[in-house]
């Protein structure tokens, strides 16, 4: 696949230590990702980032419900929304994005879920799907029509934000060994990350591997 230095741009969601192992939410192997990123950030000329970034006692916080668990769901006025463990606390070492990537190119830098009683998974709305984070503007006047996406979490963060994308009109491409998932069980025996990938092929959503971005 050619990338066009023009009008792709690659983008990093939540690639931020809480993610990590030893952090507050750890996806599986999500720190593995991190030297992949960095060998894609030297194939693209442009690349942003989001960060989850919530400030204590957010809403999806199962320690903000009492009698609540972490991976309990409950309905919020926007919808069903999943409690998590504490995670991504805006200002800590552990919501940065990781000291380990390298940020050279990294030209915007958006942060999501800092609204108390909003959680945010997509990198372009908040979870009510209405409150804009601006990324699309930002996208847009600067000229970028395909996304490759990749980070923390493929069924989460980086699924929503796909989702978006493509509904706006942009092309996306997903670098799935530039990325990890959380992996919740789903119905019938699926899990989340079954059901993102099957309903992201569907809406035109492209999985590659980042072998097939190294040649020219
Ligand atoms: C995420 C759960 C809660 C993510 C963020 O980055 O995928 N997942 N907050
Ligand atoms: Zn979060």
């Amino acid at each position: 696949m050619q990338i066009d230095p023009e009008t792709d741009i690659l983008g990093l969601i939540d690639v931020q230590p809480t993610f990590m192992p030893g952090g507050e939410l750890p996806v599986a192997d999500g720190d593995i990702i991190i030297p992949v990123i960095n060998q894609l950030l030297q194939r693209f000329d442009h690349a942003f980032a989001t960060q989850d970034w919530h400030p204590p006692n957010h809403a999806s916080f199962a320690s903000t419900h009492p009698g609540r668990q972490p991976y309990d769901t409950i309905e919020m006025p926007y919808g069903a929304q999943v409690l998590w463990p504490d995670h991504g606390i805006a200002g800590t070492k552990s919501a940065a994005i990781h000291p380990a990537i390298d940020q050279t190119r990294i030209e915007a830098i958006i942060r999501k879920g800092f609204r108390p009683t909003l959680d945010s998974y997509s990198a372009f709305f908040e979870n009510d799907r209405q409150t804009p984070t601006g990324l699309e503007g930002w996208l847009r006047q600067r000229g970028f029509s395909r996304l490759f996406l990749c980070g923390l979490a493929t069924d989460f963060c980086v699924a929503w934000s796909a989702e978006d994308a493509v509904q706006l009109g942009f092309s996306v491409v997903i670098v799935e060994d530039a990325s990890r998932g959380i992996g919740l069980p789903a119905p019938d025996g699926r899990t989340t990350l079954d059901a993102a990938r099957d309903g992201l092929t569907d809406r035109g959503v492209r999985f590659i591997d980042s072998a097939a971005l190294r040649q020219i």
